[in-house]
């Protein structure tokens, strides 16, 4: 597949945008990276994603696809010849995207919630809540990973993708809030996994480092402090 072929408009420091680029990385397939700048949307973004306007956008042949999780979807049935991203087993297959959604719809926001959260009674009940899903997520991994080292089992899969993209941001809250959230005592499966999927061909390089993404989040906090005080 020639590298014009696919183009992907997204920003380095958007876990959404890693899913993407892990999965054609896995894939091995050659892509033109179209940054995004940081507050701003391209014509190309507007034209190619109306409903929500937001990256990542995948754009194959001349054709936008939208949304990180069906675009990682659409990656794995469009070339069938690399590693295989989502489960062959149907019940695996639905384990892995009951998961995934529940990485986008409840652990996501209540790991941002927990970054904003302000004075002691809001960033202790937000932590409490953030550790019982983490509890949650070292069950699920003995589950899908059945004993092996990813959530896909041998090979990094579709939610080892769709959870490991958020580390980086992970990382970010544990460093600003002084807490861990993945233990070596708490959590075992989950150390050893986050360390092997960082630590992959595929994803090395991708997720920013952790500083990058701390001088990041500072803004988005002293930006979201300005607005709420206008
Ligand atoms: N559900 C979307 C979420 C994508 C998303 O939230 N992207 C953010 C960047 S991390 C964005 O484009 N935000 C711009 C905006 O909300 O206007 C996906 O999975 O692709």
């Amino acid at each position: 597949m020639a590298a014009s072929d696919v183009k992907l408009l997204g920003a380095s420091p958007s876990p959404y945008v890693n899913r993407v680029q892990i999965a054609l990385n896995l894939k091995s397939i050659d892509f033109e990276f179209l940054e995004e700048t940081f507050g701003a949307k391209s014509e190309l973004l507007l034209k190619s994603n109306p409903i929500h306007k937001k990256i990542p956008v995948m754009i194959h042949n001349d054709k936008p696809i939208c949304e990180s999780l069906i675009i990682v979807q659409y990656i794995d049935e469009v070339w069938t010849s690399g590693p295989t991203i989502l489960p062959s087993d149907p019940y695996d297959r639905a384990m892995a995207r009951f998961w995934a959604a529940f990485v986008d719809d409840k652990w996501y926001p209540a790991l941002k919630e927990l970054r904003m959260a302000e004075g002691e009674e809001a960033k202790t009940a937000a932590l409490e809540k953030l550790m019982e899903m983490m509890t949650l997520w070292e069950d699920a991994f003995a589950k899908c990973g059945k004993g092996k080292g990813f959530f896909g089992g041998e090979c990094i899969g579709y939610l080892d993708i769709a959870f490991g993209s958020f580390l980086g941001w992970l990382r970010v809250t544990e460093e600003m809030g002084e807490i861990k959230l993945i233990d070596e005592a708490k959590t075992p499966g989950l150390a050893g996994w986050a360390e092997r999927f960082c630590s992959h061909e595929a994803v090395k390089g991708v997720i920013p480092e952790t500083e990058k993404l701390i001088e990041l989040a500072k803004m988005f906090q002293a930006r979201a402090k300005a607005q709420s005080q206008n």
